[in-house]
This record gives structure tokens, C-alpha cells and sequence, in this order.
């Protein structure tokens, strides 16, 4: 399959994020990408392409134009607050909440990033902007390849990861959506209607939010329950889509301990759904902290159970965009990540 990979990930670094109370060393590390690019090149499944120069304002196709304006200066404005932060990653400490203004912008950056922000695990450096950009390059040229290139399908292998990212929001270690950027990029192609399946751990609250009103990117993601697992705030089954959106937003939670038999039949169900609305391409929001072993994460996928995911995901029979998300089992991130390719190119 052909992989789209740049090596400016590795410009996003994180020190730490909080949690329980502490900071710890960020999961999200550039070694998952470095694992999955070697065992592409093990196996033989190449080739890697660099993405090609993307125009960034097809950005502001799904972020707004506010948060847009805000993430590019963020390090600039954290390291203005304070010379000595230009040693420490910003992470947010102020939130607003219900009842508050988000409508008008404060001029103090710290109220700022809380404004944008939706946890305090995700901490921006002076790289995080240039590696998202350079990742949602990737992401775009994925979507190209497999429209106008004549590929059945295509991986974009990148980090920072995207789904938790919303059009005005950052979080979950994520600063663009890549998945929408993919999504969007196969629209403005001429596919009438575009899937979007989130196989990550987590429920891609990012997309959803982008797309719950819009009946040409239909959203559907199997995850951990909202009811326990992170992004807590979304993801529940009754979440449909409105407006025009109504009916094309699938969320199949699931409860922590799901092992692949399970896993698999929500995975049929949300496929079938995929084939219900008629959807002309796929979009694959591919994490793979579904894994027995990920450090943060509650399902009992092993490595093997990731080739008939990959059998699984083929035998919807479309034009395929496979976007890297989350996964933090760092050793075996990337047999796991390449078998649901593997599995997938040879259905
Ligand atoms: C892209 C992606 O996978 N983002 C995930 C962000 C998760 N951040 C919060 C993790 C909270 C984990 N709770 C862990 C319980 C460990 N036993
Ligand atoms: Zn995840």
C-alpha cells in the first residue's frame, strides 16, 4: 500500500501531560510513527511517498478561522508570557464553562488556550503547528492519490494525531483533524458522500462535531464507553446527527474488556450501516490502542485480530484512506498498525 509520510512529526514533542494529578510523560511519542515506518519497510510494503505541497487554506474547510489564527502564534505568544517557557511545553489551566463567554476572545493568552483547549494532556512546543500542518499535508495527499491517482488505497502515516481536534478545539493529543481534512478532500473530488470509520480506542469527538450536520460525510466510530473511557463528553449511542446530518452519526460504544469477536460484530454493524447511506469512499481513523497491551486503553485486540480488521475494512469494497491515529503500545504499534494494512491489501 502506498504509505504518505514526512518526517517533520518528530518537530512535536511533548514533555508531559497531566495525569491524576501529575505530570507524566506524554504517551504520544514519536517513536509509534518511527516503529510503523520500519515495519512497512520490514515487510516490504512500501512504497513511502512525501506529501505533496498542500494550499492551507483548505484548513479552514473544517477548523475555524479563529482557532486557525490562534494555534499558528501559540508558541510565539507562550514564549512572550515568559522567556523561561521557552523550556516547558504550554498546557492550559483555565477553562471556561457553562455560562461563560467563548464567543468573545480574551487577550490573555493562558484564558486563551484553556479557550481552545479540552484537557491539559496535550502539550503544544514550537513544533506542534508545524508538524500538524505537515501532517494533515499528508492526509490531503492520501485522499488525492486514491481519487485522482487511480490507488485503491492509501495510508497517511503521521503524528500528531487528529479526531479529538474539532473545528475550533484542540485536544486528546491533537491540534488538525486529518480524518476531515481526508474526508473533505474526497468531497471537493466529486464523492458524493464520504465515510468516516474511527476504529481508535477513543471516540472521535473531533469528527463527529465537524460533520454532525452534514449529510454528505457520514461519521461512525467504535470505542470505549463514554460512560468510562476518555473523551467522556461524547460518543454515547444515541448521538445521531442533526439537521441534515440526522441519521448519518453511527456511535457503537463499547464496554472496556471488548475482545475481537465482539469487536467485530459492532465493526459489521457499523459497515453495514457505511453500505446503508451509499457512501462513494472511506475515510479510516486507524488507532490501534485497541491492542491487549496499550497502556491506556481497555480493549483485548491482539495482534493477529488486526489482519481480519484489515479483511473486514476491504470487503466494503471502497476507495480507502487510512489515517494513523492513536496506539501507544510503542513496541508493537507497528505490526499492529501494518497488519490491518496487510489484511486489508490482500482481500
Ligand atoms: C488519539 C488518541 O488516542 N488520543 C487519546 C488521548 C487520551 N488522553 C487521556 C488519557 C486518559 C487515560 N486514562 C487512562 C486510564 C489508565 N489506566
Ligand atoms: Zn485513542
Amino acid at each position: 500500500m502506498l504509505t504518505i509520510y514526512n518526517d517533520q512529526h518528530a518537530l512535536h514533542q511533548g514533555k508531559v501531560e497531566m495525569f491524576r494529578g501529575e505530570l507524566v510523560p506524554c504517551f504520544e511519542v514519536p517513536a509509534r510513527v518511527d516503529h510503523v515506518r520500519h515495519e512497512l519497510e520490514r515487510r516490504g510494503l512500501g512504497p513511502l511517498q512525501a506529501p505533496d505541497a498542500f494550499d492551507e487554506a483548505l484548513l479552514a474547510k473544517v477548523h475555524a478561522p479563529r482557532y486557525l489564527d490562534f494555534i499558528a502564534h501559540a508558541w510565539d505568544e507562550w514564549v512572550a508570557l515568559d522567556a523561561a517557557n521557552a523550556t516547558r511545553d504550554a498546557l492550559p489551566s483555565y477553562w471556561p464553562t457553562r455560562g461563560m463567554r467563548t464567543d468573545v476572545l480574551p487577550k490573555s493568552f493562558p484564558a486563551r488556550l484553556g479557550l481552545f483547549a479540552f484537557d491539559a494532556g496535550t502539550p503544544l512546543m514550537a513544533g506542534s503547528w508545524t508538524a500538524a500542518r505537515h501532517g494533515a499535508a499528508c492526509a490531503w495527499t492520501a485522499a488525492q492519490r486514491v481519487i485522482a491517482g487511480g490507488e485503491r488505497s492509501a495510508f497517511a502515516l503521521t503524528r500528531p494525531p487528529g479526531h479529538h481536534a474539532g473545528a475550533d478545539f484542540f485536544g486528546g493529543y491533537c491540534f488538525v483533524n486529518n480524518a476531515a481534512v481526508a474526508a473533505q478532500a474526497l468531497r471537493d473530488t466529486g464523492v458524493e458522500r464520504v465515510a468516516v470509520l474511527d476504529v481508535d480506542y477513543h471516540h472521535g469527538n473531533g469528527t463527529q462535531a465537524i460533520f454532525y450536520e452534514r449529510s454528505d460525510v457520514h461519521f461512525a466510530s467504535l470505542h470505549g464507553d463514554p460512560f468510562t473511557d476518555y473523551p467522556y463528553y461524547l460518543g454515547h449511542a444515541d448521538e445521531r446527527g442533526a439537521g441534515k446530518g440526522e441519521g448519518f452519526n453511527h456511535n457503537l460504544p463499547l464496554p472496556r474488556g471488548t475482545d475481537f469477536t465482539a469487536w467485530r460484530a459492532a465493526l459489521g454493524t457499523a459497515l453495514d450501516g457505511i453500505a446503508k447511506v451509499k457512501a462513494g469512499a472511506l475515510v479510516v481513523s486507524l488507532g490501534v490502542d485497541t491492542f491487549e497491551g496499550d497502556p491506556i486503553s481497555g480493549f483485548r485486540l491482539k495482534s493477529d485480530d488486526y489482519l481480519r480488521m484489515g479483511e473486514d475494512l476491504a470487503r466494503a469494497g471502497l476507495p480507502t484512506v487510512f489515517v494513523f491515529e492513536g496506539g501507544y503500545a510503542v513496541a508493537e504499534v507497528g505490526v499492529n498498525a501494518v497488519n490491518v494494512l496487510e489484511g486489508f491489501a490482500q482481500k
